[in-house]
């Protein structure tokens, strides 16, 4: 019998979840063609807080494991022994909802000049929603987790693998006991075959590869996933150690052990030399106007702008928004739901005028962390950061330029003024 290449079936599974989302999810594919995924098809997702699974966008490579919640297991590995049923886990510890911020490191990829590989996303992988399981800290504490100190999870999907790599990916224990949960639902609904049923790990206000989805081994150990750390044949470390790193142009990632420092933007700032790609850059985008069509007004009505911005696991401390391209700047009001790892709407009324402009917003974190304007040249690496630059990497990761988020509008007169007026 021939097997089918795994594009051809990816296709299918593709087709199968862009009608099971009504229009709210769009394709974007890669030049090789084998990594479709699927991002929220308009910008008015980032006008509201949550996410509706249909517009929730959907990242992996693999073909979705056709899983059985009655026969799925977790099996529990490194400094732990065990196995965990889908009852275990619903049922013998008490149930949480987490919000969470999920955002593709790959978001804003597209951005890159020259290109990067991979998929081109611009700012479509970005998506809140609410994820109800198990904390993953009770499930590790009553198999005998004390301490944490220098130790990491690695969580590993049950996914096929078109290659020998293994998706496995390692957090540090610390950030697994503090917030960290095994997800079996999604905005209050089963969670979805794409999104990871029956179980994925949720990894508050971190990047999206690290909320691994249809897990089936959490291992323990005191070092990150590297190759040949786990007990099973094939690839284990090209998710956490080549994949995903933030490195310049023409050089090739280390496999470290371990990093003393998790934070992403302290990692680039030089505390890693190749950056992994741990908690989400501060980041904002406008949700509405969109862009997409004309913005009408009455005469003397202000146009509201509307957008979102998160900070990783770190708060949201200002947005600005620009209505001259970027010549000058004012203060948003932040306001709506403020949950730890997700992000938070704001909002701006604009005394606009009639004709063509470029919105802008920037936001910065707690510790001070603006956006920068734009992705550097590819020759420059960490000195862009003192440019107000976001530095080209050869992977196209974790980019939080505003210019290339800017929206254009057509404002028009709604009671018969003219354009221009
Ligand atoms: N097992 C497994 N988990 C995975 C992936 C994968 O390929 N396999 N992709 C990761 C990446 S890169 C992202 S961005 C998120 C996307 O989650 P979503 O599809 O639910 O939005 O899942 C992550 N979890
Ligand atoms: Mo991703």
């Amino acid at each position: 019998m021939p097997t089918e290449r795994p594009r051809d079936t990816r296709h299918r599974e593709i087709d199968a979840i862009v009608e099971a989302k009504a229009g709210g999810v769009a394709e974007t594919r890669d030049e090789a063609d084998k990594y479709t995924v699927l991002g929220a098809a308009s910008r008015r997702t980032f006008a509201n807080w949550l996410t509706p699974i249909e517009e929730h966008f959907v990242c992996h490579r693999n073909d979705i494991p056709d899983a059985d919640a009655d026969a799925w297991t977790v099996s529990l590995t490194g400094g732990l022994k065990g196995t965990l049923s889908m009852t275990d886990i619903r049922e013998k510890y008490p149930t949480v909802a987490v919000a969470h911020t999920m955002e593709c490191a790959g978001n804003g990829r597209g951005q890159h000049r020259p290109e990067t590989g991979s998929v081109q996303w611009d700012c479509e992988a970005a998506a809140t929603a609410f994820w109800t399981g198990t904390p993953v800290s009770l499930i590790l504490r009553e198999y005998g987790v004390t301490e944490s100190e220098g130790q990491w999870l690695t969580t590993v999907g049950g996914d096929p693998s078109d290659g020998d790599d293994i998706f496995a990916r390692s957090i540090p224990l610390e950030k697994a006991l503090d917030d960290c949960v095994l997800a079996y639902e999604m905005n209050g609904e089963p969670l979805p075959r794409e999104h990871g049923y029956p179980v994925r790990l949720i990894v508050p206000g971190w990047y999206g590869v690290n909320n691994v989805k249809w897990v089936e081994e959490l291992r323990v150990m005191d070092s990150m996933v590297t190759e040949g750390s786990l007990e099973r044949p094939g690839e284990h470390a090209y998710w956490q150690q080549r994949s995903y790193r933030i490195y310049p142009s023409g050089s090739e990632p280390d496999e470290n052990e371990t990093v003393e420092t998790y934070d992403t933007w302290t990692q680039l700032e030089g505390a890693v030399e190749y950056p992994y790609t741990f908690d989400a850059n501060v980041m904002s985008l406008i949700g509405a106007p969109s862009g997409e069509s004309p913005a009408e007004v009455r005469p003397d009505e202000s146009l509201k702008v509307r957008g979102v911005a998160w900070a990783g696991d770190d708060g949201v401390d200002r947005v600005e928004v620009s209505t001259d391209g970027g010549e000058t700047w004012d203060d948003a009001e932040l306001f709506g739901p403020d949950y730890a790892g997700a992000w938070r709407l704001f909002r701006y009324d604009w005394d606009t005028r009639l004709g063509r402009h470029t919105l802008l917003s920037r936001a910065t974190d707690d510790l001070g962390r603006r956006q920068p304007s734009r992705i550097s040249d590819p020759d420059v690496w960490r000195d862009a950061l003192e440019n107000d630059e976001y530095p080209w990497n050869e992977g196209g990761y974790a980019a939080n330029a505003y210019e290339p988020n800017g929206v254009d509008v057509e404002v028009r007169a709604r009671d018969g003024r003219d354009v221009g007026e």
